[in-house]
């Protein structure tokens, strides 16, 4: 590969490139007799002139090369990944390039991947691989779900317990949730990340393009934090880290001294994660506890608050204004809205669409997520008995690809706060690795053109004779993939 700047990223993508390149036996770089009719050589170079947007590439396919152009690095890796879905079929298959010029850039900013690794701990080796699955699918923020009832992941200083009881559980249901006899694997099950490991996940993201966007999650989904931190709770009990799914009515309290607990955890979580925007969670909160306390109520009556919601709202933000002060983006389940959105908040539309709609007509960034079209924890295929327990729904591979992350019912203006859209991997029903990628694979692909094609241009059909290639390639990665409509 020819390269015309040396600067140190677009080498380290050179190096990577040509891995891929070798480990794929393609022979790219080599004279293979079936490589007859194609380009040798790549040329990949900065042109801060170029008409693409910041991360969009040209390329054009000549006779005896291809150039490939972008104003900045992002593009040249985006083009850099095109390229593998063109090779890999045209040496596996011998068919042969067109001569050509594509100029290709995304719709939208925000490219998202979920992964929740409380309910099930999955290793920095298999993050890694779902970066990689991100990165070939162009998909730019990964969505680190790193604490709920089940588990916290991630290594606090301040706090040792958090990993230390936090991090473990005795053991799992087996099953669904929904089942009536209830059964438990009596196997421990836990983990977490160090800050080292942390750090040079953040690394190998950025080398991919990926930012990580890490999520904390208050005031609901704290139980095991309360398990560590029983004077954080709202009920005068203690609890464990839970082992079934579902919901609880474990809350942290609203007082000054929990806030003071969240900042430092926030503290070292942006120390970690550079990223603009900081999760905070904020779903399912059952307020319960809040009512029943009289403390909280009397907590709640001198802030001249009128309901839990409000309390609620009130608590998220007094964060908004921690991590606003620190320079950091707020970002939140749609619960956030209710009892009024903080100031500077984004929001992550889960329940539908509703949530996203009402934050953009406020003006507030949005990231649509709706269950119908983007939860990957849901079915993707009908008899649900002939696929694997999954948490329900069904959200097939045509349905994801028909989203559109802009709804119909907002103006021009109104469209311009959609970020983008983002995939959820909830793991209640994903214990490994293969699942998780049967899970992702094809339907990431699909997601994929939702969010970096125009609608005019996406066309189902033709998709999904894309899907054939595609299949291949993720075979020769050793990755797992859904076959139903991939073969
Ligand atoms: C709802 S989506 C949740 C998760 C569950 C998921 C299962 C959201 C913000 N909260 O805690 O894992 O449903 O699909």
């Amino acid at each position: 590969m020819v390269g015309s700047d040396s600067s140190e990223a677009i080498t380290r993508m050179y190096s990577q490139f040509e891995q891929w390149a070798d480990t794929m036996a393609i022979g790219y770089f080599k004279p293979l007799e079936m490589a007859e009719n194609c380009p040798r050589v790549v040329k990949i170079e900065l042109d801060k002139g170029s008409k693409t947007g910041t991360e969009g590439y040209q390329m054009r396919i000549r006779k005896d090369q291809i150039v490939l152009r972008a104003k900045t690095v992002r593009g040249l890796f985006y083009g850099l990944q095109s390229l593998k879905q063109l090779l890999f079929p045209l040496f596996k298959e011998q068919k042969t390039f067109q001569c050509g010029t594509i100029l290709d850039e995304p719709r939208f900013g925000w490219r998202g991947m979920h992964l929740d690794v409380s309910r099930h701990f999955f290793t920095i080796k298999e993050v890694e691989c779902y970066l990689e699955m991100m990165a070939l699918h162009k998909m730019n923020v990964f969505h680190w779900h790193l604490t709920d009832d089940q588990g916290w992941r991630l290594e606090i200083k301040a706090y040792p317990k958090l990993t230390e009881i936090g991090a473990f559980r005795s053991q799992t249901m087996n099953g669904h949730f929904r089942d009536k006899s209830r059964t438990f694997d009596g196997i421990p099950h836990g983990g977490y990340y160090t800050q080292d490991q942390i750090k040079a996940m953040v690394k190998f993201a950025e080398s991919r393009m990926i930012t990580i966007v890490p999520e904390i999650e208050m005031p609901g989904h704290c139980q095991e934090v309360i398990a560590a931190y029983p004077n954080l709770a709202s009920k005068d009990t203690t609890t464990s880290v839970m082992t079934t799914w579902g919901g609880t009515d474990h809350i942290l309290n609203p007082f000054p001294p929990t806030l003071r607990f969240l900042e430092t955890i926030l503290d070292e979580t942006m120390t970690l994660f550079p990223s603009a925007y900081i999760h905070i969670g904020g779903d399912e909160a059952l307020k319960k506890h809040w009512k029943k306390n009289p403390a909280i109520q009397k907590f709640k009556d001198s802030l001249k608050l009128k309901n839990e919601d409000e309390l609620q709202s009130w608590f998220i933000r007094q964060i908004d204004l921690y991590l606003a002060s620190k320079g950091r983006k707020l970002i939140g389940w749609d619960e956030i809205l209710e009892g009024g959105l903080a100031e500077n908040a984004a929001v992550m539309s889960w329940r539908g669409e509703k949530g996203g709609i009402a934050a953009a007509k406020l003006k507030h960034k949005v990231v649509m997520t709706p269950g119908s079209h983007c939860y990957f924890d849901h079915y993707q295929f009908e008899p649900k008995s002939e696929e694997p327990l999954a948490f329900g729904g069904l959200t097939t591979l045509e349905k994801v690809y028909s989203y559109d992350p802009q709804p119909k019912s907002l103006s021009g203006e109104q469209k311009k706060y959609i970020l983008g859209a983002q995939a959820n991997l909830w793991t209640e029903y994903i214990p490994t690795l293969r699942q998780l990628q049967y899970m992702c694979l094809p339907r990431m692909a699909a997601l994929s053109e939702v969010v970096w094609s125009t609608p005019e241009i996406k066309n189902y059909s033709d998709f999904k004779i894309r899907l054939s290639p595609l299949a291949k390639l993720y075979g020769s990665q050793g990755w797992n993939w859904c076959r139903k409509e991939m073969k």
